[in-house]
């Protein structure tokens, strides 16, 4: 038994999320957790709401809500929805609790003790009637170069030009449109990375095995252009943790705040001291996973997460971990994903274009969601969610093979033996045939799972539900029954049996399915088939059944034109 720690990325609180947000960390990190433990391994599977930062700030203003309560709310909501699509996160904490302002202050100040932090002092725009700096991309104004009336204080979205906010022509608040703008003095500390480039090189170097998308993102960030730039670590907002050196103010830093990129994969290991506390346990079982000098050096640490993340997690956090000169836990391997595109074009939170998580839950159940998106993970490349490619990849692989392969079993064995498993008659040859190929894929299954091939091992799994589909097609036992009804039996309980194994292999992708076939089969015995045999022999001549309702009813032509009409817009 190995000991796994797995993170997926946090999702940002400013609003619900899109079902490329699900697909890109949260759903194969459930996957690959869910495989974990039925392997009989222990899992720490964390997530949290990353809660901190402008945006956050600007949607509490549009709710018209204390930005507080707004993530209080808006973190209920994606937990229930975490929940909806059956996510088992040992815990989802909140990067604002009290758990994470300590780790994340105490981090800082082991970074400070060790020289890694500068204090730069910068000009930055203030707002008087907002009552607070500006971060450059909420200041609008004419573009000195082309004249565009609403180019942002960064970049000019018209002509692509790079900006300073001093440089746009009659600068306003883009949150107040207030013109009432100063540039003044202040003062933030930034993260010396850049000295620590060659240790991070060479930690990096040193995963061999990890999918070049994440290896390629992190080297080019490390030697591109000016390589490895020192990055600031704080902000003039009201929201987020406070700027401290441990437990101690920092002079200068009054009224500042963390960036909230600082704090958001603290909240990592923050979130299991969470769990920790939600569960009445010592700190000795949350350090046992995080720090290797407290037990954490037999763990496998695995994070989750989507491409435009990675250089946070192969750079910055590490640059954190390893300057703190403490012995936390570093990660072992990254999973990475490109980007999920919604009919022809991108999935937007800002533009509320595509399928948003709440959306596809009021319209399906879980497990059409998990199965398709998790099929179609995009993994070498970016994948397109089509109304048409979902409905047919639920139609055949769901309702066809694996839907298909349960009922017809279940409902023949009750009209010609009664719902219990039926005795007599042998195995023959198709049968043997059925199992060295059964052996052969679910141990190909296993690698996939293991090595986080998402997609392969969904193929492989579907491969697994059709070669029951064709041995039942060969066997014919409803033929077979006319003339030979022991050998039928056989063939029936052999293929009970393999409803059970499916139930058990299928679990981490739709374990809704998988549970509700558990319970027809009037069995709780969902053990990893170690020995295929074994495996196809659980349920015993005379155990009772019952023929489960059906598992997968079909998409319609008509409700598929239908929700491909209803998500054509944006939502508010
Ligand atoms: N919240 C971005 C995102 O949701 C960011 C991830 C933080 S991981 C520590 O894609
Ligand atoms: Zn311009």
């Amino acid at each position: 038994m190995a000991r796994i720690l797995i993170t997926s990325a946090i999702p940002y609180i400013n609003g619900i999320k899109h079902l490329g947000n699900l697909v890109g960390s949260q759903l194969p990190a459930d996957l690959y957790a869910r495989y974990m433990r039925d392997r009989g391994n222990e899992v720490m599977f964390i997530c949290a709401t990353d809660e901190h930062g402008t945006p956050a700030e600007l949607a509490a203003a549009k709710a018209d809500k204390p930005v507080e309560e707004f993530c209080a709310e808006m973190h209920q909501t994606q937990a229930r929805i975490a929940e909806g699509f059956r996510l088992s996160f040992d815990h989802f904490g909140r990067s604002s609790s009290p758990q994470n302002h300590a780790l994340t202050q105490h981090l800082a100040g082991k970074l400070a003790e060790a020289g890694l932090i500068e204090e730069v002092s910068e000009r930055q725009v203030y707002s008087h009637a907002d009552g607070r700096f500006l971060p450059d991309r909420y200041i609008e104004g004419t573009c000195p170069n082309c004249g565009y009336d609403k180019a942002r204080g960064d970049q000019c979205e018209n002509c692509t030009k790079q900006l300073d906010p001093t440089d746009l022509i009659e600068p306003r608040s883009a949150i107040s449109g207030s013109t009432d703008l100063e540039v003044r003095e202040t003062k933030h500390l930034y993260l010396r990375q850049s000295t620590m480039k060659d240790q991070l090189d060479s930690w990096i170097n040193s995963k061999t095995d990890w999918p070049v998308l994440t290896t390629s993102i992190a080297k080019k960030w490390l030697h591109d252009g000016d390589g490895l730039q020192d990055r600031g670590i704080t902000r003039d907002l009201n929201w987020g943790v406070p700027v401290k050196k441990g437990n101690e103010d920092w002079p200068g830093m009054e009224g500042k705040v963390f960036y909230v990129w600082f704090d958001a994969p603290i909240e990592y290991i923050a979130a299991t001291h969470e769990w920790a506390d939600a569960h009445n346990k010592d700190d000795a079982d949350w350090l046992r996973w995080w720090r290797t000098d407290k037990g954490a050096d037999d763990v496998r640490y695995v994070q989750f997460m989507g491409k435009d993340n990675v250089p946070f997690h192969t750079l910055s956090f590490p640059a954190t971990i390893m300057g703190s000169g403490e012995p936390w836990k570093l990660v072992d391997y990254i999973k990475s994903f490109n980007y999920l595109n919604y009919d022809g074009g991108q999935f937007s939170t800002s533009q509320g274009r595509g399928v948003f998580q709440d959306q596809a839950l009021e319209i399906l159940p879980a497990d059409y969601w998990r199965w398709w998106l998790l099929s179609h993970a995009p993994e070498s490349s970016d994948s397109e969610f089509t109304w048409e490619n979902f409905q047919a990849g639920v139609n055949k692989d769901l309702a066809d093979v694996l839907g298909n392969f349960v009922s017809r079993v279940t409902k023949f064995c009750r009209s010609k033996f009664g719902e219990e498993v039926p005795e007599g008659g042998t195995l023959g040859d198709t049968e043997q045939t059925l199992i060295s190929e059964l052996t052969k894929r679910i141990r190909a299954y296993e690698d996939h799972m293991d090595a986080m091939e998402v997609r392969k091992s969904a193929a492989e799994l579907r491969a697994i539900w059709v070669a029951g589909n064709e041995y039942l097609q060969s066997a014919a036992p409803w033929s077979v029954f006319k003339t030979d009804p022991e050998t039928a039996a056989a063939q029936i309980r052999l293929s009970l049996n393999l409803i059970r194994l499916y139930a058990v292999l299928s679990e981490p992708f739709i374990p809704d399915a998988s549970a509700r076939i558990l319970e027809a089969l009037q069995t709780e015995d969902d053990s990893w088939p170690d020995d295929i045999v074994t495996a196809l022999s659980v349920l015993p001549a005379g155990h009772a059944f019952t023929v489960p309702d059906v598992l997968f009813s079909k998409i319609t032509d008509e409700q598929r034109e239908g929700w491909a009409e209803q998500f054509s817009g944006t939502r508010e």
